[in-house]
């Protein structure tokens, strides 16, 4: 089974700013937890960031045929684009939605997800292991 890992704006600042929301460690450490998960759960996993809505969308579409499944954190853009939503149900993926922080839990923006609308299921507040969570599902789905 091959998984698309996708990371959206600013996750390539973790550890920087903000440790008691999102952690200490780096995106780097967050890379290698889901390499390393991937690994332990036997299937391949491909993970990247992009600070740009555009090429998540590009890397979305182009991930039918290549891929078996998504797991997604689209950070900010989670709450705000159609694009990626739109994506996502074009491809029609099964997909899962990722966030470090209990989103229920913060300001009422971060509440709204238009992504959830095409994901088969949102893990949040579960910190790194909530992607492992993710693949888990996809893999037992
Ligand atoms: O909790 C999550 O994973 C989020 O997707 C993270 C996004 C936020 O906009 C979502 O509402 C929830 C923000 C990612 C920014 O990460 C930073 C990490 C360190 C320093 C600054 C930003």
């Amino acid at each position: 089974m091959k998984i698309l890992v996708l990371n959206g704006p600013n996750l390539n600042m973790l550890g920087l700013r903000e440790p008691s929301i999102y952690g200490a460690q780096s995106y780097a450490d967050l890379v290698a937890f889901v390499q390393q998960s991937a690994q332990e759960l036997a299937v391949q996993a491909d993970v990247r960031q992009s600070n740009y809505e555009g090429e998540l969308v590009t890397w979305i579409q182009q991930a039918r045929g290549q891929f078996d499944a998504i797991v997604i954190n689209p950070a900010a853009y989670t709450h705000t684009s159609v694009a990626i939503l739109d994506a996502l149900l074009a491809v029609n993926l099964p997909a899962v939605e990722v966030h470090l922080s209990d989103v229920s839990a913060r300001e009422a923006f971060r509440q709204v997800s238009y992504c959830a609308l095409a994901c088969q299921t949102v893990i949040a507040g579960q910190g790194f292991a909530g992607y492992r969570e993710a693949i888990k599902f996809l893999v037992a789905s």
